[in-house]
Formats: structure tokens, C-alpha cells, sequence
């Protein structure tokens, strides 16, 4: 692993908690339906589709084989907790887009969870370098709660675009709500400017 870490660059800035949010120092566990405990990494892949010259499935054997490289971030939930100073280890999206070949018309990404759970995310916001496929926090492994074997990590939108359990990456054409977006949750969540809900 590389010695630097990628900061998003927020974390510097000493507005660093949006309008809002308050600062908890634990990290609140938050999601639709039942953790997922795996019990046989065999049948689990990574599956890359959509917008692409060849669809690929990384397998989890080949997943672990990625680069990682380390982040620090802060993370802002829509129900208003955020926590600051998170340092992970994860893989660079780079890691993954080198698997694929991107059509032209791909401009929009849907995240794909266990058990049907979506979100939606332009593509240059899943492609900056500040976002990642977290697979440690703080030093340790991602608990089942949080998302083992994989997370997508988004720093720079609320937390609910970081899916827990991700399994899939479609790219798009356009826009499609997720499965919070389709529940009144805001299409592009920027904590900064308070986008928590569509019909704010
Ligand atoms: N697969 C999946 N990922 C998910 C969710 C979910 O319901 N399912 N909830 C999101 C929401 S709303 C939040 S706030 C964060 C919470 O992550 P945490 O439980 O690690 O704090 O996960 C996000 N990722
Ligand atoms: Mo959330």
C-alpha cells in the first residue's frame, strides 16, 4: 500500500460539519432490511455492467488481490449524526475502471447492495479520487454491520450514497433514483447544501 493518504479535502476546512449535523464519536449503525453475514465467499463477486464495452465480475479472491491505498474523510448522515477523522483502507475506484471500458454514454452510476438496495451517483462523483471501496475503518476489518466484505465509500455526498454490501456497479445514461432516492431522498445529497430530501 502506498504511504499517502487521500484526504477529502472538506476534512481540512474548519467549516468541516455542515449545517445541520452534529459530531458523535461513535459510528451509528443505519440501513434498510438485515445485516448480511456471509458464510462462503466462493459465490460472491463484484459485478461491473451497464455502460460498458464487456461487463466484468471480479470474484473475491481477485478482489482482494486489488490495490488498496488509504483515505481519511469525514461522513454525514441525512439523520444528522457526522463523524469526523475516519481513516479506512480501500480500493481506488482507478483499481476497479481498469477492469472495464466505458462507453461514451455513461455519465450516471448505480450502486448495487445485498437484498435489491440501490443508489444513484453521477459518474464523475463516483470517479474522484477521494471516493473508494472501503474494506477496513479505523484500523479494522468492516464489521458485518458496516458492510464486510465491501462498502463504496462517497465522502463528499450524505452517507446513505455509501452502499454497505455492494455488489454491483451499473453505469447509465441517465439519472435513476435508488432505492432512498425513490423515497423522497434528495437525487445528489451534497451535506454541504443541506440536500436531504427531493422536496426541500
Ligand atoms: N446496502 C445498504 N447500504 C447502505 C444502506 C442500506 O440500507 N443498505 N443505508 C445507507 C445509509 S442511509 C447510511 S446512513 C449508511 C450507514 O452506514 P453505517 O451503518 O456504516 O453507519 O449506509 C448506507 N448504505
Ligand atoms: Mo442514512
Amino acid at each position: 500500500m502506498s504511504d499517502s493518504v487521500i484526504e477529502n479535502p472538506f476534512s481540512s476546512r474548519p467549516d468541516r460539519v455542515p449545517p445541520g449535523q452534529r459530531v458523535t464519536d461513535g459510528f451509528p449503525v443505519l440501513h434498510y432490511g438485515d445485516v448480511v453475514y456471509y458464510r462462503d465467499m466462493s459465490k460472491w463477486d463484484l459485478r461491473i455492467f451497464g455502460l460498458v464495452e464487456e461487463e466484468a465480475r471480479i470474484s473475491y479472491s481477485e478482489f482482494m488481490e486489488l490495490p488498496v491505498q488509504a483515505f481519511a474523510n469525514d461522513i454525514h448522515c441525512v439523520t444528522t449524526w457526522s463523524k469526523l477523522d475516519n481513516v479506512w483502507e480501500g480500493v481506488p475506484v482507478s483499481a476497479i475502471m481498469d477492469k472495464v471500458k466505458l462507453k461514451s454514454e455513461a455519465k450516471y452510476v448505480m450502486l448495487h447492495a445485498e437484498q435489491g438496495w440501490t443508489t444513484n451517483l453521477p459518474l464523475e462523483d463516483f470517479l474522484r479520487e477521494t471516493s473508494f471501496l472501503g474494506i477496513r475503518h479505523n484500523g479494522e476489518l468492516l464489521t458485518p454491520e458496516h458492510g464486510y466484505p465491501v462498502r463504496m465509500v462517497v465522502p463528499h455526498l450524505y452517507f446513505w450514497k455509501s452502499a454497505k454490501w455492494l455488489r454491483g456497479i451499473e453505469f447509465m445514461a441517465a439519472d435513476k433514483p435508488g432505492f432512498w432516492e425513490r423515497n423522497g431522498y434528495h437525487m445528489y445529497g451534497d451535506p454541504f447544501r443541506e440536500q436531504r430530501y427531493d422536496f426541500d
